[in-house]
């Protein structure tokens, strides 16, 4: 607005006075921050309360100015403090979540309002530790799995940027069995597994961010549980095996009970037990299932074919779960004597003997008579062994 020419100069000045009215128009004031044009950048660890920038506006006028910020996020994050223009932030940032605003702020002269918007960037820091997916972490192998197999991969990322969210991973302490490739968080076996001595690792992944300054760094455990294979041959127990029988024992007579075992320990199969060898007659019969070893037969010692007693050969085989004969197999020698019992009476070699003789006969004449007794069994029936040829007769020169 003009002043209005009037009639009298004076009288215009005088006015010009009295009003303060040049007769000029308002000029707005206008922000002269630089970031207006480009962006703001505020670190995503900046202390809530601490100021994070100020804003800055000329007025050609001079004219007291009066800051603000709009918006209702904007609102939230940031206040502006009207005369000064310092901005302070009012509640954490967190460029994981939140990476940039849109704030706008505001400058006034009290007659007239201007606004514009800012771009602001959250800055980030490593502050994230890498977090690990899918736990728990679990994995059961087979003992025969060979060195060099891999058998599982950790999963952990960090949503920090460059290094600071770039994962190592590593075992601490480092394991003789499994290595982890660091990079990409693949386990694999370096050494042979044997079910039979160790059942169960408990291995701890350290996963690690690559910051230079304050490296982060989180923990998994990682359960491996090796399986058994059928890779043992099952073994006798309680040798070695030796007894004992008394001949004419019953048939029947349970001789002994042969075990063995399948020194598998995880899923150990049962055991079929037969005779290979030495069997004479098959005298003894031995259980498939339960391994008892009896007496099938009549045994007599004087039978030649087993007065030396017998050396079987028996056999265990791991039976497959649908009871078939596996490959798994375990021999060993079962030595069996036979003990004498006097069951043979002396014999004569007839069953009568006649002899003639004169009546003239005298006292003391020798008759002509040849009697001989034997008696098969042992001497002691203590004793064993091959049966000795029988004792020699006693004959001839009785005396009434
Ligand atoms: C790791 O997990 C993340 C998040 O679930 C997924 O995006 C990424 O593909 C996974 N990486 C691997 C190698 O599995
Ligand atoms: C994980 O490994 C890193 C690098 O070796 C190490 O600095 C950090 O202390 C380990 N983390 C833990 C929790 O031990
Ligand atoms: C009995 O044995 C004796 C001595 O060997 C022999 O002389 C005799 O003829 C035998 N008698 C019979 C009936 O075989
Ligand atoms: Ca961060
Ligand atoms: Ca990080």
């Amino acid at each position: 607005m003009r002043c209005h020419v009037a009639t009298s100069c004076h009288v215009v000045w005088l006015f010009v006075l009295i009003s303060g009215c040049w007769g000029q128009v308002n000029r707005l004031p206008f922000f002269t921050n630089h970031f207006f044009d480009t962006y703001l950048l505020i670190s995503e660890d900046t202390p809530v309360g601490s100021s994070v920038t100020q804003l800055l506006a000329r007025d050609m006028d001079n004219d007291p100015l009066v800051f603000g910020v709009s918006g209702e996020e904007a609102s939230r994050f940031f206040a502006v403090e009207p005369d000064t223009g310092v901005v302070w932030l009012r509640q954490p940032l967190d460029r994981e979540t939140k990476s940039e605003f849109t704030v706008e702020f505001s400058v006034s002269d009290h007659q007239g309002v201007i606004t514009r918007k800012v771009n602001i960037q959250v800055g980030d820091v490593n502050d994230n530790a890498p977090t690990f997916h899918n736990q728990p972490y679990s994995v059961r192998i087979p003992e025969n799995t060979p060195v060099g197999t891999p058998i599982f991969i950790v999963n952990a990322t960090d949503p920090d940027l460059g290094a600071g969210g770039s994962v190592l991973y590593s075992f601490q302490p480092p394991s003789q069995f499994f290595a982890i490739d660091s990079a990409r968080g693949i386990v694999t076996v370096i050494r042979e597994l044997d079910y039979e001595t160790t059942q169960a690792y408990q291995l701890t992944v350290n996963a690690t961010d690559q910051d230079k300054t304050r490296p982060l760094s989180t923990l998994a455990n990682l359960a491996i549980i090796i399986t058994d294979v059928q890779d043992m041959d099952p073994i006798f127990i309680n040798l070695p095996y030796s007894t004992n029988i008394y001949e004419h024992s019953p048939p029947g007579t349970t001789v002994r009970i042969i075990t063995a075992i399948d020194q598998d320990k995880g899923r150990p199969r049962g055991i079929g037990y037969t005779i290979v060898s030495g069997n004479t007659n098959s005298i003894f019969a031995l259980d498939y299932i339960s391994g008892a070893l009896t007496l099938n037969g009549l045994l007599d010692r004087e039978n030649p074919l087993y007065s030396h007693g017998f050396i079987l050969t028996v056999k265990g085989t791991e039976l497959n779960d649908d009871r078939t004969p596996s490959d798994a197999t375990v021999t060993t020698t079962f030595n069996i004597l036979v003990i004498d019992i006097n069951d043979n009476a002396p014999e004569f070699n007839s069953s009568e003997y006649s002899v003639a003789i004169t009546e003239l006969a005298q006292v003391g004449f020798a008759l002509p008579l040849f009697i001989q007794v034997v008696d098969k069994d042992e001497v002691s029936p203590q004793i064993h062994g091959p049966s000795r040829p029988a004792p020699p007769c006693f004959g001839g020169d009785p005396r009434p």
